[in-house]
């Protein structure tokens, strides 16, 4: 049961997975609040005992909402799809539901987790190329399938799951210089998305805790 309190969202600007969480908040229309975890500063706020107990893996983004601790956007994202009204954030047809599923997961499993901070670290020198490569490797997997599954959107003609993973994605490619150009249909969804008012109004570069450097 969706309780009045507004939902706390611990999260970063620059976080690929809490802008996930933006966007679905903004397309529901569900209003919340904002605790930003500085992922630098400090040696890194996620890092805290405190932050531990909100999430254990140590990452952000951490939830607080109906009076449960979620981490994981793609979780969050599909508890607040079956508990708010709003768009569906996920079809009702079962084949492009898996289809978004699938879209989400090779995005939130095989890409984002490989130029994650805590393992970009540990790399070293050739960090932005292992990035690069590894992004490269999912996106040459993610083209063919969105040629598939894509209408106007990742599948068919409705803003779903697939679509709040792919534009922060693309985000993280950009920042790595990945030539994004090289993969048509990424290219034409993200420019359509990055269109849409809940993408806009989410996007790192105009959050409570952008650095006024950083702010377009
Ligand atoms: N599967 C998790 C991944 C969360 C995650 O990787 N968060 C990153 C930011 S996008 C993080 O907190 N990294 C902290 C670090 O690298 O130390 C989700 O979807 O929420």
């Amino acid at each position: 049961m969706a309780s009045e309190t507004k939902p706390v969202l611990h999260g970063y600007f620059r976080s690929s997975c809490s802008w996930r969480v933006r966007i679905a908040f903004a397309l529901k229309g569900i209003e919340y609040d904002h605790v930003p975890v500085n992922l630098i500063k400090d040696g890194g706020q996620q890092l805290t005992e405190q932050y531990k107990k909100l999430n254990p893996m140590l990452q952000v983004p951490a939830v607080e909402l109906d009076g449960i601790t979620l981490s994981q956007s793609l979780a969050v994202i599909q508890y607040i799809d079956e508990t708010r009204p709003g768009p569906r954030l996920l079809p009702a047809d079962p084949k492009q539901r898996a289809q978004v599923r699938m879209i989400s997961d090779i995005i939130a499993s095989g890409i984002q987790p490989l130029q994650n901070l805590y393992v970009i670290q540990k790399i070293g020198a050739e960090k932005v190329q292992w990035a690069q490569h590894f992004i490269d490797r999912g996106f040459q997997a993610l083209e063919p399938i969105l040629k598939q599954t894509a209408g106007k959107y990742c599948v068919g003609d409705e803003i779903s799951m697939a679509d709040i993973c792919l534009v922060p994605q693309v985000y993280n490619a950009e920042r790595f210089k990945v030539d994004v150009g090289q993969y048509p249909t990424i290219k034409r969804l993200n420019q359509t998305l990055l269109e849409i008012e809940a993408f806009i109004v989410t996007n790192p570069s105009g959050q409570p805790d952008t650095p006024v450097d950083q702010r377009a």
